[in-house]
């Protein structure tokens, strides 16, 4: 039964591998799927994007789950693509599969390679149909390239669903919930609305505080990137409309990323372009598929002030402990960074704040990962990418708590904020909108105003480059990055540089998405801070064959 079955899914392989070799030919180049999927000019990709779909749907077959393909290159410029598939649960794709989605892009024998997964996995066709979720974002290549995906899982037999234009949380979320069977809502874009909306309509009423709560006022503007999150932002605002209060700029009027988006601001420190200057006005910009989010203002002095991933992170991480204490619950909660966090918030959030905190390399995978191992995690990029995640343990001791008469009032009510403030957080996946509504949420609480928040701590001025070099990968490193192993000399290169500046913290490393080795830097002085990077730049423009002029 299984050998015949398991016959006719071979039976669509080949016709799948033609159909793709003719429409859609091998672009001459090596592809590697990297901490985001892949990520390349738009016009190498329609092949990808096609063999992309077949994977998507064995993908699925293996897991008798819902698949989702993303197609996007998020904060990258308009002309770069992507795409990325999303796990089950709404997790990233398992590294073992990155591996062979890195093969399936190269082969040149598309059937061959198909037949052996198939094999590999057993795979029959005796269960349901694979399903797969497609959705892209707004690049003007993305259409094209999401019908090839769409065309490559058809193919295969697989039950499509084109969900079109959305965010990337919001397809992995579509994803998740389809494969929750109702635990988490409708597996629709409408479901994702409702869930978090609801949320934190909820969370707000709880508090009873008002539209304004001290220093803390509803309005702020929104910085959309000129891409997806422009219009989901448009549509959430409107249903909030009690509680927020959002001018919108950016908002597809101008070039996708181009001198806005988070990534602009956190990487130039700086206002994006279209978004006027009011002084001390909460800002908010999100990249071009809305998984990242920065804040930002600009002081009575002029001075611009950039609350990225670790202001975010230590926010939330240092409320969630003040809920958690007043509920007394047996929970553990700590926090994961990359060595891309300013220095200032690692002191802060252990010294002040006392959480623990790990460290790991950059990709959410890594940091999502480790999350895993508290009770509650709270992970974020430096970049604005990160969420907070709940054990089964710490859920289930919340959800208990909320019944248990053997509490206090005030330890019920804490915990029912711990329950909502899980439902308001895409657990999934870094997610903008989501994101944007917990600071909300907290600022509002706390009564704070931007400053209020901003002055927590102070960060250390910082600065990142790009150096091209021959080959990226001759960069290697350990230590989650923050130490380098090849070229031979450069650490030490390094070390001698740093020691000369106060403060000075600087590390480099091979980017994943970019044909780029990345230098970071930070210092005492915003002066020291560029010059320490600049220093660092050329060393590794002089010892990993620096392509160009030099630093
Ligand atoms: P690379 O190109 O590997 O540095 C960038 C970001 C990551 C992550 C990925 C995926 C920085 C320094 N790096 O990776 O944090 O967000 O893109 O989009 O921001
Ligand atoms: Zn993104």
């Amino acid at each position: 039964m299984l050998r015949l079955l398991n016959v006719s899914l071979l039976r669509y392989v080949q016709n799948a591998a033609a159909k793709g070799d003719e429409k859609y030919p091998k672009f001459p180049k090596t592809f590697q799927y990297g901490t985001a999927g892949f990520r390349e000019k738009a016009e190498e990709l329609p092949h990808i994007l096609y063999r992309m779909g077949l994977l998507a749907a064995l993908r699925s077959a293996v897991k008798k789950a819902a698949i989702g393909v993303m197609v996007t290159a998020s904060h990258n410029p308009v002309q770069d693509n992507g795409v990325k598939l999303c796990d089950p649960q709404g997790e990233m794709l398992e590294p073992a599969w990155e591996k062979i989605g890195t093969e399936l892009a190269n082969t040149d024998d598309v059937a061959s390679y198909l037949k052996k997964i198939i094999e590999d996995f057993g795979l029959d066709s005796s269960n349901e149909k694979p399903f797969v979720f497609v959705g892209q974002d707004t690049r003007p290549s993305s259409d094209f390239l999401a019908k090839a995906a769409i065309e490559g899982a058809e193919n295969l037999g697989a039950l499509v669903r084109d969900i079109g234009i959305v965010s990337t949380p919001i397809l992995h979320f579509v994803v998740a919930s389809r494969n929750a069977s109702g635990e988490l809502g409708l597996p629709t874009e409408g479901g994702y609305f409702n869930r978090i909306s609801s949320a934190f309509v909820q969370l707000k009423e709880k508090e009873g505080l008002g539209r304004e709560n001290r220093n803390y006022k509803p309005e702020f503007d929104f910085d959309g990137a000129n891409g997806v999150g422009a219009d989901k932002m448009a549509q959430f605002a409107k249903m909030l409309t009690e509680w927020i209060d959002v001018t919108h700029f950016n908002t597809g009027e101008g070039q996708l990323n181009f001198n806005c988006g988070a990534d602009f601001v956190k990487v130039q420190q700086a206002k994006p372009e279209g978004v006027p200057l009011t002084v001390n006005r909460r800002g908010v910009s999100v990249d071009g598929d809305a998984d990242r989010i920065i804040y930002f203002y600009t002081d009575s002095d002029n001075k611009f002030h950039l609350l990225d991933g670790d202001k975010i992170a230590t926010l939330v991480a240092g409320h969630l402990m003040e809920l958690v204490s007043a509920s007394g619950l047996d929970i553990h909660l700590g926090l994961v960074q990359t060595a891309y966090a300013n220095g200032s918030s690692t002191e802060y959030i252990s010294q002040t704040l006392k959480v623990p905190v790990a460290c790991v390399p950059t990709g959410v995978k890594h940091l999502h990962h480790k999350a895993q191992e508290f009770d509650v995690g709270v992970y974020f990029e430096a970049n604005g990418h990160g969420t907070v995640i709940f054990s089964k343990k710490a859920t289930n001791l919340v959800r208990a708590a909320l019944e248990n008469p053997e509490l206090t009032q005030a330890q019920r009510e804490a915990a029912k904020k711990l329950s909502l403030f899980g439902e308001l957080i895409n657990q999934t996946v870094g997610d903008a909108l989501s994101d944007l509504l917990l600071v909300e949420t907290i600022l509002h609480s706390k009564g704070w105003s931007v400053a209020d928040w901003d002055n927590a701590y102070t960060d250390l001025p910082s600065r990142q480059l790009k150096v091209t070099v021959k080959d990226r990968n001759v960069v290697s490193t350990t230590d989650a990055e923050r130490k380098c192993v090849t070229p031979a000399g450069l650490q030490d290169r390094i070390d001698a540089i740093v020691a000369n500046f106060p403060k000075g913290r600087s590390f480099v490393r091979p980017s994943g998405t970019e044909d780029v080795v990345r230098v970071y830097a930070e210092a005492e002085s915003r002066e020291l801070a560029d010059e320490l990077a600049k220093e660092v730049a050329r060393a590794v423009h002089d010892l990993a064959n620096g392509t160009g002029p030099a630093p």
